[in-house]
C-alpha cells in the first residue's frame, strides 16, 4: 500500500514503511502510529486495513518536549501524548497536555497545527457537576489562550472521541505553513456552540486544507457527526444519523473544494468511521455503501472503530482526510 506522502519527500516508501512515520488503524506491522489509542477495531477484519496518513522525509530527528514525543523532518512533525490521569482532573491534564503540544511546536520549528486527533477516557462521564468532554475543552481552550493561540476561526481540524480506559491520548500534525481553516455552512462553528453545550467552546474547524508541496493539497476534515446548526438531530437514531452526518460531510467537501482548484469528493476519502456501540457498525457501512456505491474507494479503505461520541446523543461520527493535486485560492 503506497499513498501520497506530504511534501519534502525525497525516496520512495518501501513496504509501506516511511521514516516520519504513518497514522492508520489496523495493526499492521510497521503502522503503530495510532497503536496505544484504545479505540477497538470493528471492521474490517481482514488484517492490514487502515486509514493512513503517511509521512516521509530525507532526515527524520526524534525527540520529546515535556510529555509529547515527535518525530519530524524539519518541514512536519508528528506528535503523540499519552498522560495518565491522576488526581489532578481531566481539565487539568487537557491543559498541561496541550501546553506542552505547543511547546513541541516550537522546539520542532513547526510552529503551524494542521490536525488533532483526541482520545479521552471515559467522555461523556461526570467529572464532578461538568461532564468530561466540557472538562477537556477548559483546558485545551485556556492552553490555546495561553500560548497565544486564537481560539476561534484558524483553529486546527480535530476530533475528540471517548474511549473505555487508559490514558488521555492525543495525536497531531503540525508543519511550517498555517493551513487554510475550513468551515461548514451547515453548522454553526464549533468554536461559537453556545454554553449550553459547557462553559467553554470545543476549539477546532471543520476542516483544513493545506498545500503540501509537489503541487498536492491534503484536506482534513475533522469528526463530523449528526449536528445541523448547533443541534444533534435524529437523537436515538443511528441510520438517520449517519445519512446527516453523510450531508455535512458533502457540505464541508464543497466548502473546501470552493477554495481552492482540486476537487474533493465525498466517495474518494480515507475515513475513519466512530460507533458508539459496537453492533451499529455493519448498519452504518451499509449506509456508506447505500450512499457511495460498493466501488467508491471511501468505502474500500474506511475503518470502523468502536468509540464514544462526544455528546451522549451521538450515536456515531465521521473523520477523513484525502489528498489531491490543486493549488489553494486564498
Ligand atoms: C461536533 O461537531 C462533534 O472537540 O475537538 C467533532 C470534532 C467533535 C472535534 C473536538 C468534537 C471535536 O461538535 C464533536
Amino acid at each position: 500500500m503506497q499513498r501520497a506522502p506530504l511534501a519534502g519527500i525525497s525516496g520512495e516508501l518501501v513496504d509501506g514503511r516511511s521514516p516520519l512515520g504513518a497514522m492508520g488503524y489496523g495493526g499492521r506491522a510497521g503502522v503503530a502510529w495510532m497503536s496505544g489509542v484504545n479505540a477497538p477495531v470493528l471492521l474490517p477484519d481482514e488484517a492490514g486495513a487502515t486509514a493512513d496518513l503517511w509521512l516521509a522525509g530525507d532526515r527524520v530527528d526524534a525527540g520529546r518536549s515535556g510529555g509529547v514525543h515527535w518525530r519530524s523532518d524539519g518541514h512536519w512533525m508528528l506528535g503523540s501524548i499519552d498522560l495518565e490521569e491522576g488526581s489532578e482532573g481531566l481539565e487539568q491534564l487537557a491543559h498541561n497536555a496541550y501546553r506542552d503540544l505547543f511547546q513541541a511546536l516550537q522546539d520542532t520549528g513547526c510552529p503551524h497545527l494542521l490536525r488533532i486527533w483526541n482520545y479521552l477516557p471515559r467522555i461523556n462521564d461526570d467529572g464532578g457537576g461538568l461532564e468530561r468532554y466540557r472538562q477537556f475543552n477548559l483546558g485545551r481552550q485556556q492552553a490555546f489562550i495561553d500560548a497565544g493561540h486564537g481560539i476561534y476561526e484558524g483553529s486546527p481540524a480535530a476530533c475528540a472521541l471517548g474511549v473505555q480506559r487508559g490514558a488521555l491520548g492525543i495525536r497531531f500534525l503540525a508543519g511550517q505553513r498555517a493551513p487554510l481553516a475550513i468551515e461548514n455552512p451547515r453548522q454553526v462553528s464549533a468554536y461559537r456552540y453556545p454554553s449550553a453545550y459547557g462553559p467553554r467552546p470545543p476549539t477546532f474547524s471543520r476542516a483544513a486544507l493545506a498545500d503540501i508541496g509537489g503541487g498536492q493539497l491534503a484536506l482534513f476534515i475533522s469528526g463530523t457527526a449528526s449536528i445541523v446548526g448547533h443541534a444533534t438531530v435524529h437523537a436515538g437514531d443511528v441510520a438517520e444519523q449517519t445519512r446527516e452526518t453523510l450531508r455535512n460531510l458533502d457540505a464541508v467537501i464543497a466548502a473546501a473544494n470552493a477554495r481552492c482548484s482540486a476537487q474533493f469528493a465525498l466517495d474518494a476519502l480515507d475515513a475513519v468511521a466512530y460507533v458508539r456501540h459496537p453492533a451499529h457498525a455493519p448498519l452504518v457501512r451499509q449506509l456508506l455503501e447505500d450512499a457511495l456505491g460498493s466501488a467508491a474507494p471511501t468505502l474500500q479503505r474506511a475503518v470502523y472503530l468502536e468509540a464514544d461520541i462526544c455528546r451522549h446523543d451521538l450515536l456515531v461520527e465521521i473523520e477523513a482526510h484525502a489528498i489531491a493535486p490543486g493549488v489553494l485560492r486564498q
